[in-house]
């Protein structure tokens, strides 16, 4: 099966008062059902926080690196559970049908979407979040590449859609928050930035290993350590995304620059005060804290 090129840019429609499109909420009864079972793992972020990188990595901890890993690509050895695209499998029905166990699951949804049964079967939650700057540089150069998701515009009319959370997934803002917030009620999740994974890579996946009550020789994860620099990424195709036909990379590649603190060369120094006035109103919860230079 295969993507058509050709799929229109879809429209922002307003989702139970999230910014969405019809890619991830055409499924939206079937994947509010998912069953999910004990040991399944969800890895939950806004879009383009990191999700591809920790995916590898519990990919790698958990099952070591086997021949799945050098022809399945990531996004169907960890499907992205709400999107549906016609002439590809759903997410749900990938999920449904993964071979391995735990079986590792993407979304992007904020927390209230997030299916009943994730709760009620107490299932380990990974949350990557990444500093707003750098996450919307980021989404900008996604969505001038990705046919699927809406015309980006330019940078100071995506600079302040990203503001007024137009996006796909709604606000960044609220759904950072509205994740960690679950964290203070729910155990299982385990909230991570992608800052701190840039910083220390080996720290973090400690920190992941105890998370998931995995114990990996120092071998072991330095191997994942390996496999999972952004310069192996970007050339690995089962990783770096260029088995997708809507994604042109000649626009940006998926795997772009993969650094902390890039915003610097986009955002103008109007943009970046009024980002910070901004900021200050929205992120009133003191203990959440992001680093946007490290
Ligand atoms: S998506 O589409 O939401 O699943 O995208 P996501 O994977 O969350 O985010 C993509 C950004 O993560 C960067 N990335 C990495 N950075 C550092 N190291 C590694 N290994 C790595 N893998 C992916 C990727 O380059 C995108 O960030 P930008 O800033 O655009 O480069």
């Amino acid at each position: 099966m295969s993507l058509d090129p050709k799929l229109p840019r879809p429209e922002l429609i307003d989702f139970h008062g999230v910014s969405m499109i019809r890619y991830f909420t055409d499924n939206w009864e079937n994947v509010q059902d998912f069953q999910a079972r004990p040991d399944d793992i969800l890895i939950a972020t806004y879009p383009k926080a990191g999700t591809t990188w920790v995916s590898f990595i519990l990919d790698l901890l958990h099952f070591g690196q086997t021949e799945r890993q050098t022809s399945v690509p990531i996004f169907n050895r960890v499907p992205f559970l709400e999107i549906i695209i016609p002439s590809l499998s759903s997410g749900k029905d990938l999920a449904d049908n993964l071979p391995t166990s735990p079986r590792l699951i993407k979304t992007h949804f904020p927390v209230q979407f997030v299916p009943k049964s994730f709760w009620e079967q107490n299932c380990r939650i990974v949350y990557v979040a990444r500093n707003a700057k750098d996450n919307m540089v980021s989404f900008f150069h996604f969505d001038r590449m990705n046919m699927i998701q809406p015309e980006p515009g330019d940078w100071s009319d995506y600079f302040h859609r990203f503001l007024d959370g137009k996006m796909v997934f709604g606000s960044w803002f609220d759904h950072v928050n509205g994740w960690w917030k679950k964290k203070q009620s729910y155990s299982k999740l385990h909230y991570m930035f992608y800052e701190d994974l840039a910083e220390d890579t080996g720290r973090e996946i400690d920190k992941l290993c105890s998370f998931l009550g995995l114990s990996r020789s120092d071998e072991e994860k330095k191997r994942v350590m390996e496999a999972v620099h952004f310069d192996n990424m970007k050339k690995d195709k089962m990783a770096n995304y260029s088995t997708i036909e809507v994604m042109n990379f000649k626009i940006s590649p998926f795997m772009r620059k993969g650094k902390v603190g890039d915003w610097k060369n986009h955002f103008s120094v109007a943009q970046n005060e009024q980002f910070d006035e901004n900021y200050k109103k929205k992120m009133t919860d003191v203990t959440l804290q992001f680093r946007t230079e490290i």
